[in-house]
């Protein structure tokens, strides 16, 4: 439907009436589009800017890649007119995702990023202040609180960091949108919001954009109401102001979410800037998401570089012709009486010299700060240098008495009149039986750690697919009311008066989207720990590019720390080749550590050590470990991504429970376990050190047992991965001076930790003696298909781990 002359708007799949009858109002009403002289002038200052910004990069580097706006440069004034609104409607903070288009300009003219600090980034020679890759100049992010001129209140303007794969910074802009939010008790999306910017190919092609719209109904994910803006460019130009109307790709993504699209044409800065009221009020007023569809044309190519007349010849011809947006509106401007040439052309002048002066100082800039570029400062976290405010870890242990509270708290329903299943009864029986035989099974070891970290203060999030029961009905971390529906129960929000909140939510059947989300909803404080658990570990796989571009390597790029878990369901149980594997090889290949080299191993190394990498990769053998390795992520100094490989039938061994003993105070995280059977009391004995990780310990004592050979080989737990815990290591084969050594997995032999485990073993004997495989054969797959192949793949390869005589193997 076409109502203002150069608009257009879709919205007849909303099946909410007050809702259409507004959008109706808005746009049916005749001459409802008018603006003061006032506002008209306001609005071409702001083409001015927008205009001569990219008219003046192009002038001072015209061989760079800028991805400028040239023929939407009326995205400037669109953003600006969103925020005035918002602010004047009581928004306090606004979070902004956007691709490479304009987006130098949108740091200068609407962040409002110093002109220095962007022009000096053209210079290649300047040296980095900070540690790190870095990233190129339209990647970075920006954070800025500044006075808003049309409501005189305060705004807090962020921008966030993003690598190239567009779109990927959707879910990452609205997880800390919903966390702000979060902490500031801003319920209904009234003080936080997002804006999100789309080029038009990826807002059609790339499913993460549907995923992003998707969480903005589901409550524990919504942020109330995003505006995004497509720059639309896709049909070129076109002289036909209905053109507005034959873009056929934002509207189908926006119809599948049920949000109302208006087009307008990008050529007209007042209607944009009507559209762009409109969607505010449509935001603000009924929080849901919006779509502004600007139709522009791309006056250059992709980026400077490009020739576009290469494909498109009779399209670029007929660009070339076309006058810039500026001076067309500037001519109407002055026709209507609204300005004169002379005051346009002083304003014009007034922004250039704005520009040569900040270039003439931008030269003076020596050293980059990727620090100035951060989007999420958290103040008082760092020393006032950025440094952790120590390196060392205190005990992550907690009392007896918290050990049994919290316990008492897992196994208890603290509601009245509250019926639960009956299995569920058996559940917390169990649990009250282990409080008091004071051991933890894997759940409750959980339990523990959370229990005890919002007691302490710390928000805690846990987020994936059905992670409130969890995949394997062990968690139960909400309780069913059997006799009320929709009445539940959440006990751990009942752990003590003054606690933080305990926030358990079932996501969408999303990994990629909801991966983002729980990063950017991590990055909003350091004060959290911040969860997402996939179904079963291969499904990250469809979350890779939150894995590879934000949290392998975020810090590096963006000197930005987040302290997200993974924790991701892993091991060979005759599953078939899905469900088995959580790819730790890949994980292990993104890490940082250097195979080759044995660190110098000082009194800070094990906390240092974690500092330095780009993530922890941890397999825990035991629920008192997993408890540790939680609590660590908070009380660290500093925030690094924690991936854990968790277990599926160790949920339930009953050899796989911890005593309250390992999670006192004192007790810690065990980077490894060594073996402390008949082996470990007479070292010189023994024949062979087998080292593994993960549940194939268990697997691996029993045989031992059964084979006689308790004290002819001692088996040794690495429990944290990576960093390597090369001390420990050493200290183990020191120990065991007449043992061969083997690295035994479940995994096949390509796949798991061998290739990151057997170089470090190397490194750390100084490459004296070899390190022996035993696991299965390198495969395709992750694992058979077949029950029975498994079972006897599982018994060759533990016939290769004790097969002594062989020597080798
Ligand atoms: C996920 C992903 N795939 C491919 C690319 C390579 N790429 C960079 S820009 C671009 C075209 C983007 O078109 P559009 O979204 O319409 O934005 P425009 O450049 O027209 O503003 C492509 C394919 C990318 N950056 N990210
Ligand atoms: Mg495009």
């Amino acid at each position: 439907m076409a109502y203002c002359q150069h608009i257009g708007v879709e919205f007849m799949f909303i099946n909410d009436l007050e809702q259409c009858r507004w959008i109706r109002q808005k746009f049916e009403t005749p001459g409802i589009m008018q603006f003061t002289v006032e506002e008209k002038r306001r609005l071409l200052a702001r083409m001015i800017r927008s205009t001569r910004f990219e008219e003046f990069l192009q002038r001072k580097w015209s061989s760079e890649k800028r991805f400028g706006l040239e023929g939407c440069e009326s995205l400037i004034p669109a953003l600006k007119t969103i925020i005035d609104k918002s602010s004047q409607s009581g928004v306090e903070s606004v979070i902004m995702g956007m691709p490479h288009r304009g987006r130098l300009n949108v740091l200068a003219n609407v962040i409002r990023k110093e002109l220095d600090q962007i022009f000096c980034q053209f210079d290649s020679k300047l040296e980095a202040a900070d540690e790190g890759s870095g990233d190129v100049k339209y990647h970075l992010g920006m954070y800025h609180k500044r006075m808003n001129r049309a409501s005189d209140r305060f705004i807090t303007l962020s921008l966030m960091a993003n690598p190239s794969h567009l779109e990927a910074v959707d879910p990452v802009v609205q997880g800390k949108t919903k966390a702000e939010q979060f902490y500031c008790g801003d319920t209904e999306g009234k003080r936080v919001m997002s804006i999100l910017l789309h080029g038009d190919a990826a807002f059609a092609g790339q499913g993460i954009v549907y995923e992003t719209f998707h969480l903005s109904d589901l409550p524990s994910y919504t942020t109330h109401g995003t505006i995004h803006v497509v720059v639309n460019n896709q049909i070129g130009f076109t002289t036909d102001p209905r053109m507005a109307r034959s873009s056929p790709y934002p509207t189908d993504v926006a119809r599948v979410v049920n949000a109302p699209i208006f087009h307008v044409n990008a050529d007209d800065p007042e209607a944009v800037m009507y559209v762009c009221n409109v969607a505010s009020e449509w935001r603000n007023t009924f929080h849901k998401d919006v779509v502004v569809d600007l139709v522009c044309y791309r006056r250059n190519g992709h980026n400077e570089m490009d020739e576009p007349m290469f494909t498109q010849p009779l399209m670029y011809k007929q660009i070339k012709k076309q006058k810039g947006v500026l001076q067309k509106f500037a001519e109407k401007l002055i026709a209507d009486g609204v300005v004169t040439t002379q005051e346009y052309e002083e304003e014009v002048a007034r922004y250039d010299k704005i520009c040569e002066e900040a270039y003439s100082r931008s030269k003076d800039e020596k050293i980059l700060h990727i620090k100035h570029w951060l989007d999420s400062p958290w103040p008082g976290f760092f020393t006032l240098e950025g440094q952790p405010k120590s390196m060392n870890c205190p005990s992550t242990g907690i009392s007896e008495d918290e050990l049994r509270h919290i316990g008492n708290i897992a196994a208890s329903v603290p509601m009245e009149d509250f019926t639960i299943h009956g299995g569920l009864s058996r559940i917390l029986k169990g649990r009250t039986n282990m409080v008091s035989q004071r051991v933890c099974d894997w759940a409750l070891g959980e339990y523990m750690a959370f229990g005890s970290l919002l007691k302490e203060g710390i928000h805690v999030r846990l987020s994936g697919q059905d992670v409130e029961r969890g995949t394997f009905s062990h968690r139960h971390h909400v309780l069913h009311d059997q006799t009320t529906d929709k009445r539940i129960c959440i006990p751990m929000n009942y752990i003590s008066p003054d606690q933080a909140p305990y926030t358990v939510c079932n996501s969408s059947l999303s990994e990629y989207g909801v991966l983002g989300f729980e990063l950017g909803f991590a990055m909003a404080s350091p004060n959290a720990l911040v969860l997402w658990e996939a179904q079963f570990g291969d499904f990250h796989n469809t979350a890779q590019c939150i894995i590879d571009q934000f949290i392998s390597s975020g810090q590096t790029k963006w000197v930005r720390h987040n302290g997200i878990v993974l924790l991701l369901p892993h091991g060979m149980e005759g599953m078939g080749p899905e469900h088995s594997s959580a790819r730790p090889e890949r994980f292990l290949q993104m890490c940082n550590d250097d195979p080759d080299v044995f660190p110098k191993i000082s009194e800070d190394f094990a906390v240092r050590q974690l500092y330095d990498c780009n993530w922890i990769v941890v397999n825990c053998s035991t629920p008192g470990n997993y408890f540790h390795v939680l609590r660590r992520q908070i009380l660290q100094p500093f925030r690094k991504p924690l991936i854990v490989f968790t277990p599926k039938s160790l949920l339930r061994h009953p050899e796989a429970k911890s005593s309250f003993d390992d999670m006192l105070p004192g007790t810690h995280f065990r980077r490894l376990i060594p073996d402390d059977g008949p082996a470990a009391s007479s070292p010189e004995r023994v024949k062979r050190v087998i080292f593994c990780s993960g549940k194939i310990y268990y697997e691996l004592t029993r045989e031992r047992t059964n084979r006689g050979l308790d004290e002819a080989v001692a088996v040794v737990r690495i429990e944290q991965l990576s960093p390597f815990p090369f001390d420990l290591v050493k200290a183990e084969t020191d120990r065991y001076v007449n043992a061969d050594l083997v690295w035994c997995q479940e995994e096949h032999k390509n796949q798991g930790y061998y290739d990151y485990i057997k170089p470090r073993i190397r490194t750390t004997i100084s490459h004296n003696r070899p390190v022996w495989y035993a696991g299965r054969e390198p495969a395709a797959a992750p694992a058979t298909g077949n029950k029975h192949t498994h079972l006897s793949e599982l018994q060759r390869f533990l016939d290769t781990a004790f097969n002594l005589e062989a020597g080798k193997v």
